[in-house]
């Protein structure tokens, strides 16, 4: 009871005792036992949560609440009140991805705890997806930030699009399928510092060589392959996760279909103007 939260930090072996995934992204896998309750606060670093397994748990942002599922991508912006609880009778797991490096690099950091466990609510449970969700916003809607005013992304629906895709598309070379999350009210990332997407790899896709300045953190969802990322490989399957540092080159192949949720820094090097590309056509082409 005495613990916030119970996290076990993904540590960059390179970046020991920095809880560093990467140079800029914090990775963590959260659990919230059956009756468990995460108590509210808030701090200036966003966060995202990637739902890894379980059911019946909440997270509560800034008023609203959604029961999570696992492949959904839940939105926690910049200084909002969360809490999360688990009223099920089975764990849930998710992974947690922050922006804390960066808003400690320019010393912005800012936290608070409420007063009470669980924080206000003041809109129906969802009305975020439901308002927001199908190419529609309240004509009245002012923007508080740049965040998206969606607090859960299905992963029914990100399915649902990259098999729609899949149906009548060519597979990107370097990415396969892909979308990005983004806020429908300005067409930016979901979040201004973190950029998340999701790809649909079908069987047997071997991408090409791709690297940028982006720092990124994958996730498993469905399927199995193998990633070459500078000059390491992994074989990755469900619910496993890896990095790709900035810069390093790397290469995807994947099995079977696969479904690979990712963020990045990216959405803040390019408000910053820092981030670059290079897409490959091959191994040798290096730049
Ligand atoms: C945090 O506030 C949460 O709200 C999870 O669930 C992980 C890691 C570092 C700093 C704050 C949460 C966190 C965190």
């Amino acid at each position: 009871a005495e613990a916030e939260r119970r996290v076990m930090v993904l540590e960059n072996p390179a970046l020991k005792g920095q809880s560093r995934a990467l140079d800029s992204l914090f990775a963590g896998l959260q659990i919230i036992l059956p009756g468990e309750i995460a108590p509210a606060h808030r701090h200036v670093a966003s966060a995202l949560r990637f739902i890894v397994e379980g059911k019946d748990a909440y997270t509560a942002v800034d008023g609203e609440r959604t029961m999570m599922l696992p492949g959904d991508f839940v939105t926690t912006p910049s200084w909002v009140w969360h809490d999360h609880a688990n009223i099920g009778n089975e764990p849930m797991i998710w992974l947690d991805g922050l922006d804390m490096h960066m808003v400690n690099l320019f010393n912005a950091s800012f936290r608070e705890e409420a007063q009470t466990q669980s924080h206000e609510l003041e809109r129906p449970d969802d009305s975020s997806l439901i308002e927001f969700g199908y190419s529609m916003v309240p004509a009245h809607y002012q923007p508080k930030s740049g965040s998206s005013p969606i607090i859960n992304y299905p992963y029914a629906r990100a399915k649902e699009v990259l098999y729609s895709l899949k149906s009548h598309e060519r597979a990107d070379a370097w990415n396969g399928h892909m979308l990005k999350y983004i806020n429908p009210v300005t067409g930016d990332w979901a979040l201004p510092r973190l950029a998340t997407c999701m790809r649909l790899m079908p069987a047997g896709f071997a991408s090409k060589p791709y690297r940028s300045t982006e720092s990124t953190v994958f996730t498993v969802v469905e399927g199995s392959g193998v990633s070459r990322i500078g000059d390491s490989e992994f074989s990755w399957g469900e619910k496993d996760i890896f990095v790709a540092p900035s810069w390093v080159l790397q290469e995807h192949q994947s099995h079977q279909d696969s479904i690979i949720f990712s963020y990045s820094d990216r959405a803040a090097q390019e408000k910053l103007g820092l981030f670059r590309e290079v897409r490959q056509e091959a191994t040798t082409d290096g730049v």
